[in-house]
């Protein structure tokens, strides 16, 4: 009797535990990752900690601030996935990597110019030649989340921005959001997160499920049980 309420527990417990994609881009450019955790409530909230190791490079010119005191990157996940360890540059581009980096993830036809759809999106007369204009924005995404490809994150949230360090060395984007409309996981796990300066794609790296993550949450989600076992037994002992 005991022992079939504590598998219920057991149940109830893996059931709360909500998975994790990480996308970890240590390579020369850059350390650090983006994860992205599934709501039960629905939706996802993202996170992202990352340093640029040499902010100097000239490669960031056309990316820099106003003001001048961060590297302003966008970021999308997009459909393929890098297959070099050191995921710079070309290694990111549209036709390498396995499957092909490829565009944007866009499964509802936004239609920017970097969807990966666009042959449904000219067969949908979704492409500027025919006055067409993607409209993607914070405020007309929460307005109309269809106006986002689902995988356009600067878009959606604005461009992931690296604060110059003391010594203009390295830059360093603390960010995180709440994504009501966002993906689920499973559709995006094993496509890829490509950071750019303007166009050019800079580094990128693959979404896969956290080991780690997924470790502690189990761990946390085992911690309960055992004091619900515990707390049952005490009942059990007192009755
Ligand atoms: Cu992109």
């Amino acid at each position: 009797m005991r022992q079939n309420a504590l598998l219920g527990l057991v149940a109830a417990a893996s059931v709360l535990a909500d998975p994790i994609l990480v996308s970890t881009q240590n390579n020369s450019m850059v350390e650090g990752n983006v994860t992205f955790e599934e709501q039960s409530s629905g939706g996802l909230t993202w996170a992202a900690n990352l340093t640029l190791l040499d902010a100097g490079l000239t490669t960031y010119d056309d990316c820099i601030s106003a003001d001048g005191k961060s590297i302003d990157l966008n970021w999308h996940v997009h459909v393929g996935r890098p297959t070099s360890d050191d995921a710079v540059g070309s290694e990111c581009g549209a036709t390498a990597g396995d499957p092909p980096v490829g565009g944007h993830y866009d499964p509802n036809y936004a239609c920017g110019s970097s969807s990966n759809e666009q042959d449904t999106c000219t067969e949908l007369n979704k492409t500027s030649s025919n006055g067409y204009t993607y409209d993607c924005n914070p405020s007309t995404y929460l307005s109309d989340p269809s106006v986002c490809e689902v995988g356009d994150y600067s878009g959606k949230f604005g461009a992931m921005k690296f604060m110059y360090s003391a010594d203009n060395t390295t830059a360093t984007a603390e960010a995180s959001g709440s994504d009501p409309f966002g993906p689920t996981l499973s559709e995006i796990t094993n496509m890829s997160i490509v950071f750019h300066c303007a166009s050019p794609r800079l580094f990128c790296a693959t979404m896969l499920a956290s080991d780690d993550g997924n470790a502690a949450v189990k761990g946390a989600g085992l911690d309960l049980v055992l004091m619900m076992a515990v707390t049952i037994s005490s009942l059990a002992f007192l009755m």
